[in-house]
C-alpha cells in the first residue's frame, strides 16, 4: 500500500502540471473568450500566470520529494537504517530562504502593475501632462444592487447629490476610448466591485469613497458582480456594466434624464 500511495501523490503533480501547462491555449482560468478587455487587464493575466507557474513548480518539487520519502519508508529493510530530518539546520535554513525570495521576487515583479492599478492611472503622463480621466458616475453599492449617479450631460461629478443627475440601478454605463474612473462607496455593509473581463476588482468600504480607474477597450456589455459575501442577496448584485462610443452613451444619458424627469403629463394629455 505504502508504494501505491507514493506513486500516486507522485502521478497526482504530474497531472495538476500538465494542466497548468495546457491551460493558457484552452482558457481555463479567465472568463469569456480569456481575453481582458482593458489596457491592464494583460499586464494582470501575466502575473497571473507567472505565479501559477511558481505554484506549479513548487508544488511539483514538494510532490516528487513526498512521494520519494514514501517510496523509501515503503521499500526500506528492516536492518536499514533511517535517516531523520527533523532539526536539520541546513534543511530548515533552505526551506526558509528558497520560499522567502521566491515571494520577494513576486513583490518586486508585481510592483510596477500594482503602482499603476492604484496611482499611475491618476498621475502623470511621461512629459508631464495629466491623464485624462472622465468621472463618469458614483457607484453606491447596497444590499443588495448597485445604485448608480452620473453628473448631467456636460457637468462634473460632484461628491453630493444634484438636482439634475442621471440615476440608474444594476446597469453602470461608460464611454469607451479612453480612461474612465468611478467613485465607489457602499451604504452598508463591506461589498466589491468586480468586473472580471477587465480585470478591475476593488473592495467598497463603509465611510470611504475609493475612486477606481480602468478603461474598456471594446464597446460591448460586460458582468459587474459584487465579490464579497455582503449577506443572503449576494447573488443578487449581479449587474451590467455596459461599455459604448462617447456618443452612444451621451445618447443614452440624455434618455435616461428625459425619462427620469418625465412626470407622464403631457404624454397623458397629448
Ligand atoms: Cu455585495
Amino acid at each position: 500500500m505504502g508504494r501505491f500511495w507514493a506513486v500516486f501523490f507522485t502521478l497526482t503533480s504530474v497531472i495538476i502540471f500538465g494542466v497548468s501547462w495546457i491551460s493558457p491555449s484552452y482558457n481555463w482560468w479567465f472568463p469569456g473568450d480569456g481575453h481582458a478587455y482593458s489596457t491592464l487587464g494583460g499586464k494582470i493575466d501575466d502575473l497571473f500566470y507567472l505565479i501559477l507557474w511558481i505554484v506549479s513548480v513548487t508544488f511539483v518539487g514538494t510532490s516528487a520529494a513526498l512521494g520519494y520519502a514514501l517510496w523509501r519508508g515503503a521499500t526500506i529493510k528492516p536492518d536499514e537504517k533511517v535517516w531523520y530530518s527533523h532539526g536539520s539546520h541546513g534543511l530548515e535554513v533552505i526551506w526558509t530562504i528558497v520560499p522567502s525570495a521566491v515571494l520577494l521576487f513576486i513583490a518586486l515583479y508585481q510592483l510596477d502593475v500594482w503602482a499603476e492599478y492604484r496611482m499611475k492611472g491618476f498621475a502623470k503622463e511621461k512629459d508631464g501632462t495629466p491623464r485624462t480621466i472622465t468621472v463618469v458616475a458614483e457607484v453606491t453599492a447596497r444590499q443588495f444592487e448597485w445604485r448608480i449617479r452620473y453628473p448631467a450631460s456636460g457637468k462634473p461629478l460632484k461628491p453630493t447629490p444634484q438636482p439634475d443627475d442621471v440615476y440608474s440601478v444594476n446597469e453602470l454605463h461608460v464611454p469607451t476610448g479612453g480612461l474612465v474612473s468611478i467613485t465607489l462607496r457602499t451604504d452598508d455593509v463591506q461589498h466589491a466591485f468586480f468586473v472580471p473581463q477587465l480585470r478591475i476588482k476593488q473592495d467598497a468600504v463603509p465611510g470611504k469613497m475609493i475612486p477606481v480607474w480602468f478603461d474598456a477597450t471594446m464597446p460591448r456589455d460586460y458582468e459587474m458582480l459584487c465579490a464579497e459575501l455582503c449577506g443572503w442577496g449576494h447573488y443578487k448584485m449581479k449587474a451590467k456594466l455596459v461599455a459604448q462610443s462617447t456618443a452612444d452613451f451621451e445618447a443614452w444619458k440624455k434618455r435616461a434624464s428625459a425619462d427620469q424627469f418625465d412626470d407622464g403629463y403631457r404624454k397623458a394629455t397629448e
